[in-house]
């Protein structure tokens, strides 16, 4: 084997000793996007239309049209997303440095906590216990949370609204200026529509996650899946959202290299 570190590196995905892991979601009409209160401009959801399949539209080729909000699906969250995050330099998708793009994961498994509540917020005390497990949040990781979230098929499951909004599990605003201050963490990721809680509205700051990670100059990752298939630790991302001028987020391929080595 070669002695070259990249070329070990492709050696060990086309022999399976590192797994590629696909956190996506499948973009169709029917995934969920996040309705707003009607007073607020609304993200469009995913449409795609054939533009011709080997037929007389075009003989020899297949292809579509598709148009979708930014934040539609599994997607990434840029810093320019949010108020808080607007003057940061090289803050939109076509801006960030591309390193950032590649980062390892913490996974911070919730599943039991949110099954009898869909409300639940992660919190600097849960995160304390699960490090005394798995030891300290490498600086610029990701932090996962692990709620199955993913496996609720349907928009009505996935939005879960009532009368009183969305009811999602997400992180707590304490958690997140921790996170920020105290781990110097990438970003935050979450496996429901967005990276805040259903009802972070309600909470000082409104939307933490995306007003405190942002605020910092942070990453966010929405709607991912497949979460249940990671490591707690030692699992690499690769996030690169669509380079869209002044891009405040874009459906992203989501992967995970995971590494059966030991
Ligand atoms: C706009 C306004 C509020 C929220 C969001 C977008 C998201 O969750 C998002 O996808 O970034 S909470
Ligand atoms: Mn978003």
């Amino acid at each position: 084997m070669s002695t070259n570190l990249l070329m070990q590196f492709a050696q060990a995905i086309a022999t399976k000793t590192i797994r590629v892991i696909d956190l996506t979601q499948t973009l169709e009409p029917t995934t969920p996007i996040l309705p707003l209160p009607p007073e607020f401009g609304q993200s469009w959801p995913f449409k795609i239309e054939e533009i011709s399949r080997y037929d007389d539209r075009g003989p020899a080729w297949y292809w579509n049209n598709f148009s979708c909000g930014e934040h539609t699906g599994t997607h990434f969250d840029a810093p320019i997303h949010w108020v808080s995050g607007k003057d940061h330099a090289h803050n939109a998708t076509d801006t960030i440095a591309v390193d950032q793009f590649i980062a390892p994961a913490c996974v911070i498994d919730v599943v039991q906590e949110v099954k009898d509540n869909p409300d639940f917020l992660l919190t600097q005390k849960h995160v304390e216990a699960w490090e005394q497990e798995h030891g300290r949040i490498p600086e610029g990781s990701w932090v996962l949370m692990r709620t199955d979230w993913s496996k609720r098929k349907g928009a009505k499951d996935y939005l879960n609204m009532d009368e009183g909004g969305s009811h999602v599990p997400g992180p707590h605003a304490d958690l997140v200026q921790f996170l920020v201050r105290e781990r110097n963490v990438i970003g935050w990721g979450g496996e429901s529509v967005g990276t805040d809680a259903g009802q972070a509205f309600t909470s000082t700051p409104p939307f933490p996650c995306h007003c405190i990670m942002h605020g910092a100059n942070r990453f966010g990752l929405a709607s991912l899946t497949n979460l249940d298939q990671l490591p707690a630790t030692g699992a690499v991302l690769i996030t690169p959202p669509l380079k869209i001028v002044n891009g405040s987020g874009s459906p992203c391929r989501v992967l995970a290299l995971v590494s059966s080595a030991t």
